[in-house]
């Protein structure tokens, strides 16, 4: 059986694999998960040499990394991009030095999909969608009034969730009265909350794009002396553990979830995509969903 060429015993991984990953920043508890899933996977014994960087949120640090791993000459440039456009030039320069780009959790508008090799990660709309279904499901009839924690503004799941979810409740009765970026964070969710209910006395329902900013919202309802999850119902999407918590303690109503632990699948691509070999160009990622009983069942044997 053993009758490998030379070029197919590189392909099973005799040479150690050098690769660059460009992180979106330490934004989430998804980040952080995604963050250690990376670190764990593309490891000196699994036969990688990572460099990894933390942009920050910031497009200008990414682009800036990567430059530096196409100076470096790494086999393979992994990254999650903070927004969608601007990145053509950067990766024409990848392109141009040969080396193959694979791309984590975060599309890019780019029209030429020769400029990366493979994109794993979640569908996002359809994340948004099946949060909207959900509200539509529950409360369709009563007249309800939502506001909106958005993402990183340009980011792709903040898009996304946002269009899959106006899509879901489109036709319902269901009104979103005001909608703004929380940027992913708990912090910023916290805030834009305190700033919706000093403007709005009638907040029925907030969907927020990540657990974070409904955390952050949770904060801001109580404090304002009401019950979140009863007064004010909340949607969230990712489904780590602090949100997945807060459901099960009815703080929360409903969770979407989106799967941080991209690291096995980009291991596999890069060694596929360094050895020559096809690799899908759109590998996705696929998410459940939890109300606040399969929370509960859930959570003990939850890995993020
Ligand atoms: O939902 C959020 C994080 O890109 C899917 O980024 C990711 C999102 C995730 O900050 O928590």
């Amino acid at each position: 059986e053993e009758t490998a060429s030379g070029e197919e015993e590189m392909a099973e991984g005799d040479d150690v694999i050098s690769i660059g990953f460009s992180q979106v920043g330490a934004e989430s508890g998804w980040r952080a998960a995604n963050t250690k899933s990376i670190q764990d996977t593309l490891t000196a014994e699994n036969g990688f040499d990572l460099s990894f960087s933390d942009a920050q949120q910031k497009q200008e640090n990414q682009i800036q990394a990567i430059r530096s791993y196409i100076a470096q000459g790494v086999d393979v440039i992994a990254f999650s991009p903070v927004v969608e456009s601007g990145w053509d030039p950067v990766l024409q320069e990848a392109q141009a030095a040969d080396i193959p780009v694979i791309l984590t959790d975060r599309a890019v508008d780019s029209q030429d999909d020769t400029l990366y090799e493979s994109f794993i990660g979640s569908d996002f709309v359809l994340e948004g969608e099946m949060a909207g279904e959900w509200a539509v499901e529950q409360y369709d009839g009563e007249g309800y009034k939502m506001v909106e924690l958005q993402g990183t503004t340009g980011s792709a799941p903040a898009i996304d969730r946002k269009e899959g979810f106006a899509a879901a409740i489109e036709g319902s009765d269901i009104e979103v009265i005001d909608s703004q970026t929380g940027n992913f964070t708990r912090t910023e969710g916290k805030q834009v909350m305190e700033g919706f209910l000093q403007k709005y006395d009638d907040i029925d329902l907030v969907f927020a794009h990540n657990d974070d900013m409904g955390l952050g919202a949770i904060e801001a309802i109580e404090a304002a002396g009401m019950v979140p999850g009863e007064d004010i119902k909340i949607i969230t999407i990712d489904a780590v553990k602090d949100g997945m918590q807060a459901l099960a303690d009815g703080k929360i109503n409903y969770i979407v979830e989106c799967n941080p632990l991209l690291g096995p699948d980009l291991a596999e691509i890069a060694q596929k995509v360094v050895a020559g070999e096809e690799v899908e160009k759109r590998i996705v990622v696929e998410d459940l969903a939890f109300d606040q009983e399969a929370a509960a069942e859930a959570l003990p044997d939850r890995q993020y």
